[in-house]
């Protein structure tokens, strides 16, 4: 356990997509980490005390030594940049880093913000139809980033037409991921090492398998075997520890 960067104090929830990718890292660098696990649901994340550590109201959050990092894709790369020998994720050769963070970018541009709809849809619902018009317009109110989505999406959830602009969204950055597979001849994005690119997308293609929608990449032999390999490693199976999928919270997605 490498422990004398100090102290880690992760902010996160266990289902969190975003946190799964701090998670990965933190664990592939063997760092030692406390982590307080936030109740999205009940809106642990919209409490003053959060909203000080990060005032987006979401997770992740982490806290080293006092200082405050928020943004997985920013957390990913301080932890990186605060010992650059310490098992490195971004690659040293400023084409191959920039190779990199354009994945990134891509990723953060249009797969994240496509897999929130099936996961809402299929998943969370059932938490805001369960309130009244007037509770769910006032949570909707008190999210510093969410609120539009949350309104677009209201208490019917999203229309079929935007289920398909998102799957179609994540399949296109499975054809991405295929290429660049091809081009780095594998097993990572980037070709031999796995770096913050693989470690960035994997959470959303679990989520997405979780909801049963293996079938977007399904035809893409080397994303295929590029997923194998990321689900076989001891690090993935720290970071998916009990209760990080939606399945084994939302039984009913189970037995689609
Ligand atoms: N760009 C941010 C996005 C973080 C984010 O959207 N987190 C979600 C969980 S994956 C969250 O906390 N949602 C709580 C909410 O919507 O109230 C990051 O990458 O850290």
């Amino acid at each position: 356990m490498n422990s004398n960067l100090g102290n880690f104090k992760l902010y996160n929830a266990l289902q969190s997509t975003c946190s799964q990718r701090v998670r990965y890292t933190l664990h592939y660098k063997d760092l030692d980490f406390s982590m307080e696990i936030l109740d999205l649901f009940s809106g642990d994340q919209l409490k003053p005390e959060y909203l000080a550590i990060n005032p987006n109201g979401v997770v992740p959050a982490i806290d080293h030594n006092g200082k405050i990092i928020i943004d997985s894709s920013v957390i990913i790369e301080y932890l990186e940049d605060i010992d650059q020998d310490l098992n490195p994720l971004r690659p040293r050769k400023p084409e191959e880093c920039a190779n990199m963070r354009a994945m990134i970018r891509y990723f953060d541009e249009v797969a994240g913000p496509s897999v929130r709809i099936p996961s809402y849809n299929m998943a969370f619902l059932p938490h805001f139809q369960s309130m009244s018009e007037q509770e769910f317009l006032a949570v909707a109110e008190s999210k510093p980033l969410r609120k539009e989505f949350l309104l677009k999406m209201g208490r019917t959830g999203f229309s079929d037409k935007d289920m398909n602009e998102s799957t179609s969204k994540i399949k296109s950055t499975a054809d991405r991921m295929e290429n660049w597979l091809k081009e780095s001849r594998g097993p990572y994005l980037l070709g031999e090492n796995i770096s913050y690119a693989d470690i960035c997308i994997m959470p959303i293609i679990v989520r997405m398998q979780d909801l049963g929608r293996p079938d977007l990449w399904e035809t893409k032999k080397r994303v295929c075997d590029w997923f194998d390999v990321i689900q076989t490693s001891d690090i993935y199976e720290q970071t998916y520890c009990k209760g990080s999928l939606l399945s084994e919270v939302y039984p009913h997605l189970s037995k689609k």
